[in-house]
């Protein structure tokens, strides 16, 4: 859930990262904190076990567009991929705003992204929520890898539901997509956070993306966000 602070005049959002171990998720963050100005996020949080595998979670806070006097803020967390840390994502998922799935595209890890996306849900479900009531894009990772089923296939597969999410092809080792999806993971939130405060009338409506894609030098900073 959004917290506003009218306070410090700020509007936080949550985007959590879900998706089977080693699809790519800590790697997506890790590319996001690389490219955007230091002056617009903190510091990456990783909490990891010695062969980097995430044991808790990942934590990046970005800033990003001012709405009408409001700064808002991007919390991007990611979950444990591992089965066994399933009490860790349950806790990670609470309150969240916005979902990024992550799916490795290689063809033996369909199963898993299958697992994992039901886990999602699953989880969604213990806690009232429903996946279609969270703004959620899908990215099919590795898109680099040659063993990778083909994105027709991916589709089949894991957005075969009558509401159909924005999916996204991702190198997310190289930065490929990875801020198309965070763009549009952000503005379908700000679109229902938006839609939510005209109702209520609390709060100014949101209107711009929230994060500028870099550029396409990896020595460049990418342009305040
Ligand atoms: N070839 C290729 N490798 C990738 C890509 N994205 C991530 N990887 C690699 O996949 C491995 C796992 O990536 P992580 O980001 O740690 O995966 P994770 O989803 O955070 O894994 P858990 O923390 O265990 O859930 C690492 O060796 C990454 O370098 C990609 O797009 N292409
Ligand atoms: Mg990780």
């Amino acid at each position: 859930m959004s917290i506003i602070n009218y306070a410090s005049r700020e509007i936080q959002f949550k985007i959590v990262y879900y998706g089977p171990a080693l699809c790519g998720k800590t790697t997506n963050l890790a590319y996001i904190h690389q490219r955007v100005n230091p002056q617009n996020r903190g510091d990456l949080v990783s909490l990891a076990t010695a062969a980097d595998r995430t044991l808790f979670f990942d934590f990046l806070p970005l800033n990003a567009v001012v709405i009408k006097g409001f700064v808002t803020k991007f919390q991007l967390y990611t979950v444990p991929g591992q089965v066994i840390y399933n009490a860790t994502r349950q806790l990670v998922l609470r309150s969240c705003d916005g979902l990024v799935f992550v799916a490795d595209s290689q063809w033996e890890k369909m199963e898993e992204n299958v697992e994992s996306f039901k886990n999602l849900v699953d989880n969604l479900v213990r806690q009232n929520v429903a996946i279609d009531d969270v703004p959620c894009v899908l990215e099919y990772n590795k898109r680099d890898l040659p063993n990778v089923a083909p994105l027709n296939y991916m589709e089949y597969v894991l957005n075969n539901r009558k509401k159909r999410l924005q999916s996204f092809e991702v190198i997310s080792s190289t930065g490929q997509n990875v801020f198309a999806t965070l763009n549009a993971v952000s503005q379908i939130l700000l679109h229902k956070f938006s839609k939510q405060s005209e109702v209520t009338q609390a709060t100014p409506p949101p209107v711009a993306i929230p994060v500028e894609p870099p550029t396409r030098t990896p020595e460049k900073r990418s342009a305040p966000v």
